[in-house]
């Protein structure tokens, strides 16, 4: 099923209510990121513009949406003139035509037209909502602070806000046709897995296993992933964020594999750990104390529930787990052994949108990934699955890729 004008249409008129008239929305794309001399890293667009526009590709473009309307059109859409030196060596010039086509707006201009064109919207009495992203990367020269300054420079006592939470609170919720998406980058991930699991006895080192998940997912033509994968053999497994893949397994090592499709913009968000060779007792009663926990924080999934809530319900399993299993000596330590969330939310960014204070609505797709991370047995744990809200609990989107012990070859 494909995401069409449509979607993104509908998506812009549901911003364009939630805003006030003295509002402008400037929503900026992404810019390409410099590798070194004349190459750049694989391209990915903004997920604000992407869920906004449809628009994918590397092209410098601005999304203005105006609730009270500027020239009779409330959606205004800038992007560069066609260069047809450009496009000689890069391909792919879009057009008027082109662009209208991919995000059902018809109100379309040049970039160097909007001091021209656009500068008598800005004024004191407005404010101008930017997609400025909002992390601990403030760092990050992301292209809507351009536009502030522009804006500013000319316009000193303009206000700004942010368009994000607008955008957040609509991405939250995933369409029928968003679900498409998300089942179809977990059904390959799985796939995936499922190869480094046959694959695992065969190689030697954890980069031999990421080839062959990317192999796999390749030839479902699926080219992108949501994440630098994670192939963490043995102690690695207890680094949260490892991510070198390169070093060598052992004959004893269960290898856990934190991995993601994505399909269209969207990402799945898989954990499973599997023996190189077969696991041993004392690693098999560790995996099926998380799997107990991983199967009952999905059963607690509903909608009305306060999303935090399963964070304490996952602390409080894994204690009584980790106790059972002398990993700890009170349960006081649990942070020893577990030490992140049990859940985020996921879409268009793999930690999508979405607060943890809030509660749970039908539509949401959240993960739910308990573990249990042993550094004296070389040994992590995480189950991770990504599971629906629906109007009548939850549905497990992940059901499909394998995770009891008992079915495998363990
Ligand atoms: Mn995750």
């Amino acid at each position: 099923m494909k995401i069409d004008a449509d979607f993104h249409k509908r998506k812009r008129n549901a911003v364009l209510q939630a805003m006030n008239h003295s509002e402008i929305a400037i929503v900026t794309s992404s810019w390409p990121a410099w590798k070194s001399h004349d190459q750049f890293f694989p391209f990915r667009q903004d997920s604000n513009f992407y869920y906004l526009t449809g628009l994918s590709q590397a092209t410098p473009a601005l999304l203005i949406l105006i609730p009270e309307g500027f020239q009779g059109h409330s959606e205004w859409l800038l992007f560069p003139r066609p260069d047809e030196v450009k496009a000689r060596w890069d391909g792919g010039v879009e057009t008027k035509d082109s662009i209208s086509e991919k995000t059902g707006i018809t109100s379309l201009a040049y970039w160097d037209e909007f001091e021209i064109k656009f500068g008598r919207l800005f004024s004191s009495s407005r404010k101008v909502l930017l997609n400025v992203p909002e992390l601990d990367f403030s760092f990050i020269p992301h292209p809507s602070k351009q536009i502030q300054e522009k804006i500013r420079s000319s316009f000193p006592l303009v206000t700004f806000g942010s368009v994000n939470p607008l955008a957040a609170t609509l991405r939250q919720k995933k369409d029928p046709v968003e679900l498409g998406k998300l089942r179809r980058a977990i059904e390959v991930t799985g796939t995936g897995i499922e190869r480094m699991r046959e694959s695992a006895p065969l190689v030697d080192f954890e980069y031999e296993l990421e080839a062959a998940f990317v192999y796999e997912l390749k030839r479902h033509g699926v080219k992108e992933q949501g994440y630098h994968p994670i192939i963490a053999a043995g102690k690695n497994a207890t680094v949260l964020h490892y991510s070198d893949n390169n070093n060598q397994i052992g004959e004893h090592d269960c290898i856990l594999v934190d991995v993601g499709a994505e399909v269209d913009g969207y990402s799945a968000d898989l954990t499973r750990v599997f023996p190189k060779n077969r696991m041993t007792d004392r690693q098999a009663a560790v995996y099926e104390a998380v799997l107990r926990v991983n199967e009952k924080v999905i059963a607690a999934v509903r909608p009305g529930i306060v999303y935090q809530s399963l964070n304490d319900l996952a602390k409080e399993l894994l204690t009584e787990e980790a106790m059972k299993l002398k990993l700890i000596q009170s349960p006081a330590d649990i942070t020893s052994v577990y030490m992140h969330r049990v859940s985020h939310f996921l879409g268009l960014d793999v930690h999508d949108v979405g607060q943890y204070t809030q509660i749970l609505e039908p539509g949401m797709v959240i993960t739910v990934e308990p573990g249990l991370y042993v550094n004296q047995e070389n040994l992590g744990i995480r189950i991770e699955d990504d599971v629906l809200v629906t109007e009548t609990g939850v549905e497990n989107l992940t059901a499909g890729v394998r995770k009891s012990l008992k079915s495998g070859s363990y």
